[in-house]
């Protein structure tokens, strides 16, 4: 079971009166100063917590703190902040093995599994964060929950081939029993497709899901399935900023 370390509470990371931004920045910029050396390759996320981390690289290496890093983008959003700041970029066919990959979660519960994708790219962030000796997740306390699939969509990555009968699928899994699909789309409301050129279907649960891994399994099992948003034992550290601190959690 997880347990909790209290970090410093007071001073840089005192978050009484932060603003949501002011927490995302605190854990974005931690988990680069505290997981990060020179010579390492680092698995960079996607969404506006993972933002502050590659900024914090991109600060630290143009100071010169930071030397000699090489880092693998979880999207196409990623990847052009990454170009913007001069961070230099490999693929996991160059570097398959990560010392490190730091990214947000929209869930993550007691046992630090996680459920991710609500910003699209959890193809991606699965295949680097698997590939990384140390995966370091960054959230405010919002994100933290009692049961996984409580908070918003579960969202699974399916092939735009026949999407609807994937989803009628998926939907009618035992597994999944009591779930909403619900295809994604855009503002215009086109289907919404991933940097992959995929579709997603996001599943709404009214209780927390039941067996994260039978669900892990029944989706792997469901052909037109290409990955799904639970994140099962892959999450080392947890650096959580909230009201009270900022503190990590370990495995
Ligand atoms: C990525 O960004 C995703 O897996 C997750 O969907 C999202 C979290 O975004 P934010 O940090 O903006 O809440 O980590």
């Amino acid at each position: 079971r997880a347990h909790s370390r209290r970090l410093a509470v007071g001073g840089v990371f005192s978050t009484s009166m932060a603003s949501a931004d002011d927490l995302k920045k605190q854990v974005g910029y931690k988990a680069v100063d505290d997981y990060v050396r020179s010579g390492m390759v680092v698995g960079l996320g996607t969404g506006s917590t993972a933002a502050f981390a590659v900024e914090r690289l991109g600060q630290k290496l143009a100071a010169g703190a930071l030397r000699d890093i090489r880092c693998v983008p979880t999207s196409v959003r990623t990847e052009e902040q990454a170009r913007s700041l001069n961070i230099p970029l490999t693929t996991l066919d160059e570097d398959a093995e990560l010392d490190v990959a730091i990214d947000g979660a929209d869930e993550v519960d007691s046992a630090l599994n996680l459920v991710k994708g609500r910003g699209g790219a959890l193809l991606r962030e699965k295949m680097v964060e698997v590939c990384a000796k140390q995966f370091i997740v960054i959230v405010d306390e919002s994100k933290l929950v009692p049961g996984l699939g409580v908070s918003g969509a579960m969202p699974v990555e399916v092939t735009p081939f026949c999407w609807q009968h994937t989803m009628r699928k998926i939907a009618a899994l035992p597994a999944l029993a009591g779930c909403r699909a619900e295809a994604r789309r855009d503002a215009a409301g086109a289907l919404y497709v991933t940097d992959n050129g995929n579709y997603i279907v996001d599943l709404y649960f009214e209780k927390p899901i039941a067996d994260a891994y039978q669900a892990a399994q029944a989706l792997r099992d469901t052909v037109g399935v290409v990955e799904h948003g639970l994140f099962l034992d892959m999450a080392s550290v947890v650096i959580v900023a909230g009201a009270q601190g900022v503190y990590e959690k370990h495995r």
